[in-house]
């Protein structure tokens, strides 16, 4: 504010306002003024990337003059805010999406091709913004989608990490890992140096008494550190509203680069602390489901929270509300348990900073925030030692032991003399060293917990969370079922599916509601609509053969029936078990005679996905599947009845040429292990059917598009724990079917078969965790029911087209307003200009 310009000055402001270009003309003008004069390049010296620059820098620059706008409506209405925190957002390619969404990518294509390229190269040109794992950090990336598309003020806060999710190439069938270093030329970012946030570490507190009596605690000392703010517009689809996604950067507090040690020649240390500083946000922790207690991670967690909350605060402050209207204005939801001190830091600025009681504090911090759970895998639930929170974020500690004190005391008086229910639901885990349960903190610090699917959510309130729906009641429960963006998933992927469906629908406006989709139901019989909608699946198929020929050399036919599986590998997902199924096919058509061979379909498997560089089992699955691939893709006997491919660097651009080119899509994990999934939807959406399990939200796409649609097998989640004891403590006797397997790989078929022995053992030897010969038979069963059908094209073409026409539920707007309605009591709002415009940001 006190930067604004004064009010006689202002018309000059808005005489030369600036507006954003439109049509062809001002495109093409636009890229050449960038060309020459950003990036001081001319038309003899303008390749692709100079063109992608370019292109980009004309789209960023309209992108801004609406965020500017979005923003300054914001402020001037007044409006509540939802902010989404979450330590990765898995953004993928932004400039087709910003075409798209602001509706101009028929003008950049033939602007850019009467400047001399192809629209396909440039998008092709650019980098994706890999910050994130798998399904989590792309959900956070469709809901910012949503949440922009449909109006709604909100804001992103995550971490710019210098280097992304890593690259992943295989050399010699063995995975290995590429630092992602992204940030080379990144025109998506606008990097704030103005915007910057102070941080502390370490240290200690003191208490002193204040003017009233009251103890205030002080903490004091310890390293600082300065988080820097990169915003990155995020445009709404056929709508003005651009959001915000605000990713902190950490470098050395001012004053933090010592001149003097400088100038007395310690270069060396100086530079040290610079780098320290700096390494809070270098890089994203590579693992999917699991947390390893890493210190630098705590760090990266308070850094990022601290940082997001001060703003927040900052901006409320600005409105001169009271406190008490706090919840009013500001709405947190916390992604996971990765922002769960968000909690412990609100309540610490109210407390020691803004003299607020404790109990009016508290008040407004669990009216602020929700808490959305991902995943019910122990390993993955999130608990940070004490002795390092101790020593890290000392104040925080006694803070979270008094909230434990008084969530305890609470509990105790409701249910006295229950002593276990205390220790079961204590934020203090007893153990040693003490640990500290984010999950439950998260809990006990948020009016709203969510899963993120019907039986993901069901199990969290009978399992994990039980005791506390006991003491809480179920309202404070819910379940908010996981949602993708159509613009993304269908009209960027896929866009002739997307423009055959707007032939029929009458518009594009299904990609705002989706479930206007179910009007294709109605063509489901037409047979121009079949013939296009088939031959649309079939050219992106060839789009993916040809994808598959560049990267791995294997020549694959378009008209095999096409299986994919992509996602993060993992032994609840359950790659082990497709390999296991494809040697068996494998196995199965060598025993075949030539007669025999002549009536199967013929098939190509596709695999793809990253491990954790620590996960050695998901290694171990990535090398099998390649050796296979190794063995059968030379196998003349075979030939095109089996291929078997593993996709490098799967990431969110090859998702989209991948997804819209299946058949059959495999969401396998063992039942009541995946919380939801969100790549089924996709496949889906994209009429592909689904082989999977009783899991997740596979339940609920099967009550949606009808069984007859989807392709189910396996045990249910109610028997897994009986199953598991039974093989721990009762005879455990393998599938004859995967014994064979089992034999072929020892038999060295594979190559070495050493290297592949614990894959089978963990199976045969060690309990079989993950039920694969359980679910062996059916899951073969069903492959032979799938290949069946397939070959009834027009069967298989009807269970497509009415699939897809039943999946508007799976809209990630569909999900934003459950959350906009049952959790941030937000409202959208729309873009009519306010009379006068008030000061921004
Ligand atoms: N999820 O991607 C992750 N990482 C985690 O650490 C925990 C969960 C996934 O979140 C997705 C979005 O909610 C779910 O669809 C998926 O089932 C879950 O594994």
């Amino acid at each position: 504010v006190e930067a604004s310009i004064p009010e006689p000055q202002r018309a000059a402001w808005t005489k030369h306002q600036i507006k954003p270009f439109t049509g062809q003309d001002g495109f093409e003008n636009e890229v050449v003024r960038h060309v020459e004069t950003t990036l001081a390049r001319s038309m003899f010296n303008c390749d692709e990337s100079a063109a992608y620059a370019a292109t980009s820098l004309a789209f960023r620059d309209r992108l801004i003059l609406e965020w500017n706008k979005t923003q300054q409506r914001q402020t001037f209405a007044d409006s509540k805010r939802v902010y989404y925190l979450s330590l990765e957002f898995l953004m993928g390619r932004a400039l087709d999406n910003a075409m798209l969404n602001i509706g101009q990518k028929d003008v950049a294509k033939s602007g850019l091709s009467e400047l001399g390229f192809r629209i396909e190269d440039i998008i092709d040109q650019e980098h994706d913004a890999a910050l994130g794992n798998g399904g989590l950090g792309r959900l956070a990336a469709c809901f910012l989608d949503s949440l922009a598309s449909l109006n709604y003020p909100a804001w992103g806060y995550g971490l710019r990490y210098r280097y992304g999710i890593f690259k992943q190439e295989i050399i010699d069938g063995y995975q290995v890992e590429v630092p992602d270093y992204w940030l080379d030329f990144n025109p998506w970012e606008f990097p704030r140096h103005d915007v910057t946030v102070d941080i502390q570490f370490y240290g200690n507190v003191t208490k002193s008494q204040d003017d009233s009596g009251k103890t205030r605690a002080h903490w004091e000392g310890g390293d600082h550190v300065t988080a820097i703010a990169y915003d990155v517009p995020i445009p709404g689809y056929d709508t003005p509203s651009t959001n915000n996604l605000r990713l902190w950067s950490s470098k050395a507090a001012s004053g933090e680069f010592d001149f003097q040690k400088f100038n007395s020649g310690e270069y060396e240390s100086s530079v040290a602390d610079q780098q320290r500083a700096e390494t809070i946000s270098a890089v994203l922790y590579p693992n999917d489901n699991l947390e390893r207690g890493k210190e630098l991670r705590l760090k990266q967690q308070y850094f990022w929270v601290a940082a997001s909350l001060h703003d927040i605060v900052r901006r409320f402050k600005k409105s001169k509300r009271p406190w008490s209207e706090f919840p009013d204005q500001v709405a947190i939801q916390l992604n996971d348990t990765h922002p769960t001190l968000a909690i412990v830091e609100l309540q610490r600025i109210f407390i020691d900073i803004e003299g607020l009681a404790w109990d009016e504090a508290w008040n407004i911090v669990t009216q602020t925030f929700g808490y959305t759970n991902h995943t019910v895998l122990p390993e993955a639930l999130e608990k940070w030692s004490v002795p390092l929170i101790q020593n890290l974020l000392p104040r925080h500690l006694q803070i979270i032991y008094d909230i434990n004190l008084f969530f305890l005391q609470s509990v105790e008086k409701e249910h006295p003399g229950d002593r276990e229910l205390l220790g079961r639901v204590s934020i203090i885990e007893e153990s040693q060293p003490k640990m500290v349960r984010m999950a439950y903190l998260a809990i006990v610090g948020s009016h709203k917990v969510n899963g993120v699917a019907e039986l993901h959510s069901d199990l969290i309130k009978t399992t994990i969370f039980k005791d506390f729906v006991e003491i809480y009641g179920p309202d404070k429960f819910t379940n908010v079922t996981n949602g993708i963006t159509p613009r993304r998933w269908l009209h960027q992927a896929n866009p002739r599916l997307s423009e055959l469906i707007a032939s029929k629908t009458g518009s594009y406006n299904f990609l705002k509601d989706l479930t206007e989709l179910n009007k294709i139901e109605l063509y489901v019989n037409d047979a121009d609509f079949r013939k296009e909608w088939q031959e649309i699946k079939y050219a992106n198929k060839v789009r993916l053969a040809k994808h598959i020929k560049n990267s791995t050399g294997v020549t694959v036919n378009p008209a095999a029936l096409f299986d994919v599986q992509v996602k993060r590998i993992h032994e609840y997902k359950r790659q082990q078990l497709n390999i296991f199924g494809t040697i068996h096919r494998y196995l199965t058509l060598k025993a075949m005679s030539p007669e025999e061979r002549k009536k199967a379909q013929p098939r190509v498997t596709i695999f793809g996905g990253k491990a954790a560089p620590g996960y050695w089992m998901a290694k171990q699955i990535i090398h099998l599947v390649n050796n296979v691939g190794a063995v059968v893709n030379k196998d003349e006997e075979i030939g095109d009845l089996l291929k078997v491919v593993f996709l490098e660097d799967y990431n969110v651009s090859k998702a989209e040429i991948i997804t819209p080119a299946s058949d059959i899509s495999e969401h396998i994990s063992t039942a009541g292990t995946e919380a939801s999934g969100t790549s089924n939807m996709k496949f889906v959406l994209n009429g592909g059917l689904i082989v999977g399990t009783c899991d997740g939200a596979n339940i609920e796409i099967t009550r949606e598009i009808g069984e007859d649609n989807i392709f189910l097998f396996g045990n249910l989640a109610e028997d897994v724990e009986d199953l598991r004891h039974a093989h721990t403590y009762g005879s455990h006797s393998i599938d004859p079917d995967l014994n064979k397997v089992f034999k072929a790989i020892e038999d060295g078929v594979f190559g070495q078969p050493h290297d592949f022995l614990a894959l089978i053992s963990a199976v045969r030897d060690h309990g079989d965790y993950y039920l694969v010969s359980d679910d062996f038979h059916s899951y073969i069963e069903t492959h032979t029911v799938i290949d069946e059908a397939y070959k009834n094209q027009e069967q298989w073409l009807t269970k497509a087209i009415t699939a897809v026409s039943r999946m508007g539920f799976f809209s990630s707007d569909r999900c934003i307003n459950e959350y906009a309605e049952e959790i941030w009591n937000i409202e959208p709002l729309k873009a009519d200009k306010p009379e006068g415009v008030k000061d921004g940001e």
